[in-house]
């Protein structure tokens, strides 16, 4: 088994869960990237760039884990490949909806606030998580952002248009909506794991915050690109 995972350059597997998490996290998202790429063409030229889109989210984030599970082995820190991976991947799942509405008329100032706020969201995060300034002040600040990018999806205009399309695309809108309120309230549950004083028995069961983090990914990177791949099959 390790022959073989060494041929793959992924190196033994690890024996701490958190870095095992990291293991089956690059595993999972080499897989997801595999069949994106594959399935391009799955619901006709009409839907190749959302699934292309798809394809690019879990890339860059089997790409970082790949970095990320060399880390957390090495003992040494994850967090600034977490925020590159995320800065880039969080982005492009704004880009998501801005092409599923597009159709129904979305203007591009949709998906530049989505993008502004998520970036606003992950740098302040960042400074919180990093050390760089107080965890709770910054983190409230990201979590300010968090709120906001849900009202704009669930009661802004987003969802007019989305009732506007109707169909796969009103089906497909309401999951992802769904994994934005349910699937990044992860985030900020395992930024407070992290932060020291906070939940601190979480760490008694051998979890941590990247644990959190990893499930979080997991669900909604190949998860969120799942959604559109069946949109695209659904409605070719
Ligand atoms: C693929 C990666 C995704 C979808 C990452 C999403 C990350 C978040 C929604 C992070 C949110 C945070 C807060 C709302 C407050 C605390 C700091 C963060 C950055 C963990």
């Amino acid at each position: 088994m390790d022959n073989f995972l060494n041929f793959f350059l992924l190196g033994d597997v690890p024996n701490d869960l958190v870095s095992f998490t990291f293991f089956i996290g690059t595993m999972a998202m080499m897989a997801a990237s595999a069949f994106f790429f594959l399935s391009l063409d799955a619901g006709g030229a009409k839907w190749r760039t959302s699934i292309l889109v798809s394809g690019l989210i879990t890339f860059i984030a089997a790409v970082h884990y790949y970095y990320m599970r060399d880390a957390s082995v090495s003992g040494d820190s994850v967090t600034f490949f977490r925020y590159v991976d995320w800065i880039l991947t969080v982005p492009l799942m704004c880009v998501e909806f801005y092409l599923i509405l597009q159709k129904a008329g979305a203007q591009k100032s949709l998906m530049w606030n989505l993008i502004f706020l998520s970036t606003i969201m992950l740098v302040t995060g960042y400074v919180g998580e990093s050390g760089l300034g107080d965890a709770v002040i910054w983190g409230t600040i990201s979590g300010l952002s968090y709120f906001v990018i849900v009202y704009i999806l669930w009661f802004g205009s987003a969802g007019q248009l989305a009732q506007k399309a109707g169909g796969a695309v009103l089906d497909a809108f309401n999951a992802l909506k769904w994994f934005v309120l349910v699937g990044w309230a992860i985030y900020p549950i395992g930024y407070m794991i992290g932060t020291d004083g906070w939940y601190d028995f979480v760490d008694a069961l051998g979890w941590n915050m990247e644990v959190v983090y990893n499930v979080g990914d997991a669900i909604n990177k190949i998860g969120f690109g799942l959604v559109i791949y069946n949109l695209a099959v659904t409605d070719k």
